[in-house]
């Protein structure tokens, strides 16, 4: 199948660049998205969110004409489905988070006006094991004129496939084409046919299994990286009581040449990692023992932390009998969810430095190089450079290990490193 004409539904930070890349391979790409903010932005050749090398990407394929931003669906021959798969609120403490699958359910019902016989619709989205089939029945309800694979298999009108994103933010747009790609489809038929469609930009394997299989792949990937993270975290806190350098502990076990630990930092944030092992959770809840507790473990963090700014204020105030406590300057180093990145969403730093706002009597001082005005839930806080931060504040705060932070640690003041980069034994670079 030559796919000439492909569309991609939800135009964010996998969709853009997925369609991207598509385009860039000279094909014609709808991008579909319900905000007409973002459909304008891209229309004009810009982007709306921050990746590298994305932007010269999307402005020559929309130059090109390759590439064309709408708000409702049009007919192509192969659909994609980018959109967001949050998890509902939850009301009560303790209460285990459910997917709200609504995103996915608008844009199937969306690409069922437009199917014809011979389509391939792809779901992208994180999605709990089963989505897919949900989809597909979906698809078939809005469209009883067409077959599908759950009810017609290799001879459905409609081909029916899962294929998870699994991008490094700040790397997308080498990782879309370098990494390999795990491709679930709903018959051998759709396996194929999705395949198809990926080898038009991504040089790494298409390695071919069932939906539900690449579904829990996705999910089993990011609760790896959790429950290895939950593990350092846990070991920084064992470590913290036991006067021992994690970070250093950490490097001489990770010499043994089959121990591979992860970093502790403040907590997790993001919207995957800390999201998409709920919904393995909830879908067996009675058996995700290791993988519930790891969640709890790193949503902890950020509290643990608050706690040692607050052992780590009355140590200073105490030393320093002459500084009241609505004189003590706290500085916040990073606010975005990792390093060197300029995404504030699901931060844990932006908890903490909210609750470090609450605490403290004297000023805050919140310092992040990548964005240009602080979100109205830190209005309490001063946006200031490193180095007035450095100069200024009696406590240290270091959420977030972007680069330009390792150049040099504060000489003076109380000093909490949850990245290990300001402790004794790191480089300074
Ligand atoms: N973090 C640590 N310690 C570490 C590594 C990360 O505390 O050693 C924290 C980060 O600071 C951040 C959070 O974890 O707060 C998540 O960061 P990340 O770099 O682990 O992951 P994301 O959310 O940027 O991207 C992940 C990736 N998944 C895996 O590496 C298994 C990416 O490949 C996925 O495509 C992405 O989730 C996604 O979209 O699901």
């Amino acid at each position: 199948m030559p796919y000439n004409n492909i569309s991609v539904i939800g135009l964010g930070y996998i969709g853009l660049p997925t369609a991207a890349m598509l385009a860039s391979k000279a094909k014609k790409v709808i991008g579909v998205d319900v905000n007409q903010k973002t459909v304008d932005t891209i229309n004009a050749g810009n982007i709306h969110i921050v990746e590298p090398d994305l932007d010269v990407i999307v402005k020559e394929a929309v130059l090109q004409g390759y590439l064309r931003a709408v708000t409702t669906s049009e007919p192509a021959d192969a659909f994609l489905i980018a959109v967001p798969t949050p998890f509902k609120s939850v009301k009560k403490k303790g209460l285990i988070p459910q997917p709200d699958l609504s995103y996915i359910e608008a844009a199937a019902k969306s690409v069922a006006r437009v199917l014809k016989k011979g389509d391939l619709v792809i779901l992208e989205s994180t999605s709990p094991v089963g989505t897919t089939e949900q989809m597909a029945s979906w698809l078939a309800d809005a469209r009883p004129d067409l077959t599908f694979p759950q009810i017609n298999g290799e001879s459905s009108d409609i081909r029916v496939a899962y294929c998870p994103e699994r991008v490094l933010p700040g790397h997308v747009v080498r990782e879309l084409t370098e990494n390999d790609r795990v491709i679930g489809g709903m018959t051998h038929k759709c396996s194929a046919a999705a395949a198809d469609l990926y080898k038009i930009f991504v040089n790494g394997k298409c390695i071919v299994t069932n939906a539900r299989t690449a579904e829990m792949a996705k999910l089993t990937e990011n609760a790896s990286r959790d429950v290895n993270i939950a593990f350092a975290n846990e070991l920084s806190i064992i470590c913290d009581n036991l006067s021992i350098d994690v970070w250093e502990l950490i490097s001489l076990t990770n010499l043994h040449p089959r121990v591979n630990i992860l970093q502790p930092g403040p907590g997790v944030g993001g919207h995957c990692i800390a999201v998409d092992p709920w919904f393995i959770v909830s879908a067996s809840p009675e058996d995700s023992k290791l993988i519930k507790k790891s969640r709890e473990i790193n949503d902890s963090k950020p509290d643990w932390v608050v706690s040692k700014v607050k052992l780590a204020i009355k140590r200073y105030l105490g030393r320093n009998n002459s500084v009241k406590p609505q004189d003590l300057k706290v500085a916040c180093y990073g606010l975005a969810f990792k390093a060197d990145i300029n995404d504030l969403r699901e931060s844990p730093a932006v908890s903490i430095a909210k609750k470090i706002i609450e605490i403290n009597r004297g000023q805050t001082l919140l310092v992040e190089p990548n964005i240009l005005e602080i979100p109205k839930e830190l209005s309490g806080g001063k946006l200031v450079n490193f180095s007035e931060a450095l100069s200024l504040a009696d406590i240290h705060l270091l959420l977030v290990d972007h680069y330009s932070f390792k150049s040099q640690r504060p000489s003076f003041g109380e000093i909490i490193d949850t990245r290990g980069i300001w402790n004794s034994n790191s480089d300074i670079v």
